[in-house]
């Protein structure tokens, strides 16, 4: 064999491989994909290559291009479910972008300083309550065993979420209307969302999901920062805030395993949506196979399946 035949091999050979290497994700070697949407990459790495304090692992993230993680919406259980899945992670604390430092009580994401989703579902809100310690904790960090937002304190060293956050942004465009009597949660004009808040009467789930029906609609689904949106739009109203409603899933048949109405799909369990405190949801047994969100605190809980409660349904 000559040396032109070994090349024409070589080359055959590098292109094979090529040809079956898996398709490249958006995110570099070494970052953990969590995009959901090709046109927003999200890309992380739990940096464990030593505890530092927030602006030391701050400045590790940002010599790499990157900074802080944004546990933003749904990415904070994508998180979790990670965690979760990594035994190695489970008994530690790490940094996010998240800080009110010089605005005291005022927490901002640091990409943009827009402001973060405070109460439900994020932070913690067993006790004490998150954000707590003032001036002396100034940094947010999810913290085992519960991994909802905490403050940690300024001085404490642990570990870090970087995020590469040089991707392109995501374009929010005019949201579209809903019909009258319906309140636009749209947040992507693509998939609009028109949600109310049905207090005609109080009813079972059954019967509430069927006057959801009745209307074109079903029982609302809470999915990722719907559910931060919704609990807003309670604390916005006065009249909602002493009532619990039916949302759309269900452990009926299925006794522990929660799914949403709309496609069966699994309803994510845990952080941050399930009320964590005491009992810790869901709970109930076979007797409470329905989700609904209850004051005072907002979060899923399985209400017990005889109970009549108001419902908001979901176009
Ligand atoms: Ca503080
Ligand atoms: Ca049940």
């Amino acid at each position: 064999m000559n040396w032109t035949a070994i090349l024409v091999l070589a080359a055959a050979a590098i292109g094979t491989v090529l040809s079956e290497a898996p398709e490249a994700g958006p995110c570099p070697v070494g970052w953990l994909d969590f995009s959901v949407d090709p046109i927003s990459p999200v890309c992380l790495k739990f940096v464990m290559y030593g505890k530092g304090t927030w602006s030391g692992l701050r400045s590790l993230c940002q010599a790499e291009g990157a900074d802080l993680a944004e546990l933003k919406g749904e990415l904070h259980h994508q998180v979790y479910e990670y965690i979760m899945d990594n035994q190695e992670l489970q008994d530690e604390d790490f940094w996010i972008g998240g800080t009110d430092e010089g605005h005291e009580g005022s927490w901002t994401w640091i990409s943009d300083d827009s402001p973060m989703e405070m109460g439900v579902p994020h932070w913690y809100p067993c006790d004490p309550p998150q954000p707590d310690g003032g001036t002396q904790s100034n940094y947010a960090c999810i913290c085992t065993p519960d991994f909802f937002f905490h403050s940690c304190e300024n001085n404490i060293k642990i570990y870090a979420i970087c995020q590469i956050s040089a991707f392109g942004l995501v374009l929010i465009e005019e949201a579209g209307s809903c019909p009258v009597g319906w309140v636009d949660f749209s947040v992507d004009p693509m998939s609009p969302v028109c949600l109310k808040f049905v207090m005609y009467g109080k009813g079972t789930w059954y019967s509430l999901r069927g006057l959801c029906q009745a209307e074109g609609a079903d029982l609302a689904e809470l999915r990722g920062e719907l559910h931060h949106q919704v609990y807003e739009y309670i604390m916005d109203h006065q009249d909602l805030q002493d009532e619990g409603f039916w949302i759309g899933g269900t452990d009926e048949g299925h006794e522990g395993s929660w799914t949403w109405v709309s496609d069966n799909s699994p309803m994510p369990m845990g952080v941050p949506h399930w009320y964590p405190c005491h009992p810790a949801q869901p709970d109930g047994g076979t007797s409470s196979n329905y989700a609904c969100i209850y004051t005072p605190d907002f979060y899923f809980h399985s209400c017990k399946n005889d109970i009549k409660i108001y419902a908001i349904c979901q176009i």
